[in-house]
């Protein structure tokens, strides 16, 4: 990404976000893939081992925030960090790939981010 890209997607970080300090690296996370577009780290309370968070790299609150642009820029990466998580453990047999949107659908934090929860036989794991 080219520097003045990048220096504008970081502008638009915000200091009262939970996940733009992640991003920002002012809090600590175990990231598991980053590019100039997003990071993805493990969520703090896994509902399954290996639930993984994918965040855009801008502050947008979620996909109703969104531009078509956000849309192609950010969410194409989706299928590769699902096969790299699915890749890193062969017990791994499927994947709960899901976000919320909005506090009536669950939304706690208020920056966009993509649910990849690894599932696999017998995981006990009910939605
Ligand atoms: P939700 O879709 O907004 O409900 O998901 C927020 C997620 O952020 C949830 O799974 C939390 O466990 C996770 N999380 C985190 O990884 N680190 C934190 O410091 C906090 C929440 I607060």
């Amino acid at each position: 990404m080219k520097k003045e890209v990048r220096k504008m997607t970081e502008s638009n970080l915000i200091d009262d976000c939970l996940f733009c300090k992640i991003i920002r690296g002012e809090i600590p996370s175990y990231t598991v893939f980053e590019n100039d577009d997003v990071k993805a780290f493990l969520d703090i309370s896994q509902v399954n081992e290996g639930h993984v968070l994918m965040v855009p790299k801008k502050h947008l609150v979620n996909f109703f925030d969104y531009e078509k642009a956000d849309a192609e820029r950010f969410l194409k990466y989706i299928p590769e960090i699902a096969r790299a998580i699915k890749k890193s453990n062969d017990k791994i047999t499927g994947m709960n790939i899901t976000s919320n949107n909005g506090e009536v659908a669950g939304q706690v934090v208020m920056h966009s981010h993509i649910h990849f929860i690894p599932r696999w036989e017998g995981d006990g794991i009910k939605f």
